[in-house]
């Protein structure tokens, strides 16, 4: 039979299922349901299948007692599922073949009725989601847990110019994608007095809440297995306080239940602040306790003991947000399972491992001691016995030496006050872990460096560094298809399961027809973008211009407002006729303030004002464009990415950890403007340095800076251009309404030591920029560059990485696929 045949015949069985689920599933009427409703059809026609090989890798897991390991992580930020779904089930063709053109809703429409699963801020909730991907498709046994918020990221919405946040109720239809696990339900305790009975101790607490369990089906790329994503939802536990109830005291009984249920209600949309706040640490041991109880029960099925536990699983620490687990563990050990306490602390090292995501000592997470004693009683005993042999083990290694006891202890003294120690998460990572990572090279390099100095004397072995990586079946095939289709044609399919095969595209950068086609893909995702932009913003782009793209979280390190600098400068330089050979630009930001942070949202108004008087302005015309899009999130990361030609990384160098977008830009072929920052370093190192724009200090140059007086009102006033563009801001020129409204940003930069050292990079930034325009207006060279990006990317797939993490910390890989 003919292959097009072949496909007609399972698009026509496809959509019949679909028809079939229409109305069993979803009941309505195939011929008239609307795409809401062809989409959870379609949805639960793809559960069906993933439900089949979730039970199928259980049973071969268990068969074989195959050693699992646990990623725990306060977020996953998921995004949209169906579209990866389809993919993986090997699906997707037919679903296209039965929607497009078919006179309904096509797929992409379909797709797009989809909420996002925000369940995460940045950068390390999206790492945790690519992992999962990674490690399903790597045939790893493994399962990731974390928090089933109610609201995840807030929704951002732009109104005169400024942030407001509106509740993201992603859960109000309900989900097609979660497993709800009624026979899985722990207790979860806090509050009361724990007391010592000799190597175990009895805590009497008040207070238990039960948590629930969600299965996520994560399916693997190549392959029928799978991993688990489960998430726990709190509960107030079924037999308590009927009593209000019968009594017909429906007030108080409904706000008993919120008490409960608040744990798991909200996601805390800080990124990089830790909140101190106590719900946020109920959150914290919640969903670490339920898991560790889930871990061991799970191990008890197939084993007689807890013996043998370290043997058995590895437990990946994400970033400090989990760290009460080690404190956990030791409980469960020593006061539930009877070990001593020698024999339990030796498992526990082996079981951990962390990754730290932070360089900034303010963003380090501490908890007040006086919260932990409240909270979680019988943990701090365990913490307080932890540090007290730890430090003896100090002591005996370095004798004497209290500046560094003083440093690594898993207290922080404070003024010596009781009511001003607290707990260093992080220290308590350290200690309870076998291995201990950085991001990027420089972050794992300065980690030893600065912020764990002392552990590095100490434990030298335990650190490591693991690249973060990206997964190239959501950030190439699901977000550009039109590049995609492209890469199938010259070097095959296999660049999914094996990004190292985009080498092959090395010496199709010499080949005029391919690049012609490079360069039709990145328009038609040009397109794609200014059409959206234009229904959402209402601002024109035009295709044929440069796309200068900032998306990310706005944070001052981050450094939007250098680019908004260097926006200024570039209009400046239209305005006096100075511009001439400047490419057309369209500068693109997008991305979420903290609730908070005063300042990040000063930056997106500012960046709306300038737009709204740029893109007014009729002098001029398409030569410049801004624009903020509204509510960044993974789904428009998607529609993003693949339309930029400049990738703006430019965080001051030893602020940024890795960053992980630098990656997703350049495998969809845009160039980087970037400083020698994070994973910019070692993107710049596969690349070439003839193929990306680096400008700026570097880490060390930084530290010299602000060592030696750096002083920002010098350079303010011995650069021209600078001093007119930081002069319009302090001067209310986008702001006539209001022009004191950026007199504090104007001081924070000018007169308060611009902390992130924008002015010192600024000269180097702009000129950097005029390389790109030239670049830009010799497109054969333009082209060639980045299709050289995309050939080098195959290192940036987080399948490198989780093969990373699965040889050298968790001790799987004799598990791993073998390609
Ligand atoms: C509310 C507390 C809190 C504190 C820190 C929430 C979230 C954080 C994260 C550490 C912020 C984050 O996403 N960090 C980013 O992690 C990425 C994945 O490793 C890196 O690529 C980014 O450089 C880093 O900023």
């Amino acid at each position: 039979m003919a292959e097009s045949r072949k496909n007609e015949i399972a698009a026509a069985a496809f959509r019949a299922e679909v028809d079939e689920t229409l109305l069993h599933s979803v009941a309505a009427e195939p011929s008239t349901a609307n795409t809401k409703e062809i989409y959870k059809a379609l949805a639960y026609v793809a559960r069906k299948q993933l439900a089949i090989r979730w039970v199928n890798t259980q049973i071969e897991d268990r068969k074989k007692r195959a050693r699992r390991i646990y990623y725990m992580s306060m977020e996953f930020l998921i995004g949209r599922t169906l579209d990866n779904a389809l993919s993986a089930l090997g699906l997707r063709d037919d679903a296209a073949a039965a929607f497009d053109g078919a006179g309904g809703p096509s797929l992409t429409e379909i797709i797009e009725c989809e909420p996002d699963a925000g369940l995460g801020n940045g950068g390390l909730g999206r790492l945790a989601a690519c992992f999962l991907d990674s490690m399903a498709t790597l045939e790893l046994p493994s399962w990731g847990y974390g928090m089933r918020y109610e609201y995840g990221m807030f929704a951002q919405s732009i109104i005169n110019g400024g942030q407001v946040e509106h509740p993201d109720s992603w859960l109000i239809d309900g989900t097609a994608w979660e497993f709800p696990r009624p026979g899985t339900a722990f207790p979860v305790r806090f509050g009361g007095t724990a007391e010592h009975h000799g190597e175990w101790a009895e805590w009497s607490a008040t207070e238990a809440v039960e948590a629930r369990a969600f299965d996520y089906v994560i399916p693997g790329h190549g392959t029928d297995r799978v991993s688990t994503l489960r998430l726990w939802r709190a509960g107030a536990p079924a037999q308590i306080d009927l009593n209000a109830f019968n009594s017909g005291d429906y007030a108080r009984a409904a706000e008993f239940k919120n008490r409960f249920e608040n744990i798991s209600w909200v996601l805390y949309p800080n990124d990089s602040t830790p909140a101190g706040r106590e719900l946020r640490l109920r959150q914290e041991y919640f969903f670490v306790s339920a898991s560790m109880q889930d871990i061991i029960l799970h191990h008890l099925e197939e084993h007689k003991h807890i013996n043998n536990l370290a043997d058995q699983i590895a437990i990946h620490l994400n970033d400090t947000h989990p760290a009460i687990a080690v404190a956990e563990l030791m409980r469960l050990f020593c006061d539930e399972y009877g070990m001593l306490w020698t024999t339990a602390w030796s498992q526990c090292q082996r079981i951990f491992s962390y990754t730290n995501h932070t360089l900034m000592p303010e963003a380090l997470e501490t908890w007040p001691v006086s919260l932990i004693q409240y909270l979680l009683p019988r943990h701090m005993l365990i913490i307080y016995r932890i540090n007290q042999e730890f430090l003896a083990e100090v002591d005996r290694l370095f004798p004497g030496d209290f500046d560094l006891m003083r440093s690594v202890s898993l207290i922080d003294e404070g003024d010596g006050s009781e009511g001003s120690k607290r707990v260093r998460m992080a220290h308590l990572c350290i200690v309870g872990s076998h291995r201990i990572n950085g991001v990027s090279q420089l972050h794992s390099d300065l980690m030893v460096r600065t912020i764990f100095a002392g552990f590095a004397r100490l434990y030298p072995e335990r650190f490591h560094n693991k690249t973060n990586g990206v997964t190239q079946r959501r950030w190439l095939a699901q977000a550009n298809p039109s590049l995609s289709a492209l890469l199938d044609r010259s070097i095959g399919k296999d660049w999914r399961l094996n990004l190292n095969r985009l080498r092959e595209l090395r010496p199709l950068a010499s080949d005029a027809r391919f690049r012609v086609d490079f360069a039709a893909a990145k328009r038609k995702n040009k397109i794609r973008l200014a059409d959206y932009v234009r229904r959402e913003t209402g601002v024109a782009l035009n295709p044929d211009s440069l796309f200068d793209v900032q998306v990310k979280r706005i944070h001052e390190y981050k450094r939007q407002l250098l680019n908004v600098l260097h926006v200024i400068t570039r209009y400046d330089a239209i305005l006096h006729g100075q511009a001439d050979d400047a490419a057309p630009r369209c500068v693109i930001f997008a991305g979420k303030a903290a609730s908070s942070y005063h300042m990040a949202k000063q930056i997106i108004r500012l960046i709306n004002d300038i737009a709204s008087v740029i893109n007014n302005d009729p002098r001029v015309q398409d030569r410049l464009k801004v624009v903020f899009v509204p509510n960044y999130n993974v789904s428009i990361a998607e529609l993003i990415m693949p339309a930029a030609d400049l990738s703006e990384q430019i965080s001051t160098a030893g602020t940024e950890a890795s960053g992980t977008g630098n990656m997703k830009f350049a495998l969809n072929g845009a160039l980087t403007i970037g400083t020698e920052d994070g994973a910019n370093i070692e993107i710049r190192d596969n690349v070439g340095t003839d193929n990306i724009f680096i400008f700026g200090n570097n880490a060390q140059q930084v530290e010299i800076l602000r060592r030696s007086g750096y002083d920002p009102r010098s350079i303010y006033q011995n650069n021209p251009q600078l001093n007119e563009a930081l002069n319009k801001i302090d001067g209310g020129f986008f702001s006539p309404q209001e022009r004191r409204r950026y007199h504090d940003l104007f001081n924070s930069l000018v007169n308060y030591g611009d902390h992130y050292l924008l002015l010192a990079d600024y000269g180097d930034y702009v000129e950097t920029q005029n390389r790109v325009d030239a670049l830009y207006r010799t497109p054969v060279e333009w082209q060639r560059k980045t299709i050289l990006n995309v050939a080098e990317m195959g290192p940036f797939s987080s399948d490198r990485t989780i093969r990373e993490y699965a040889i050298d910390t968790w001790h799987l890989g004799a598990s791993l696929k073998k390609v």
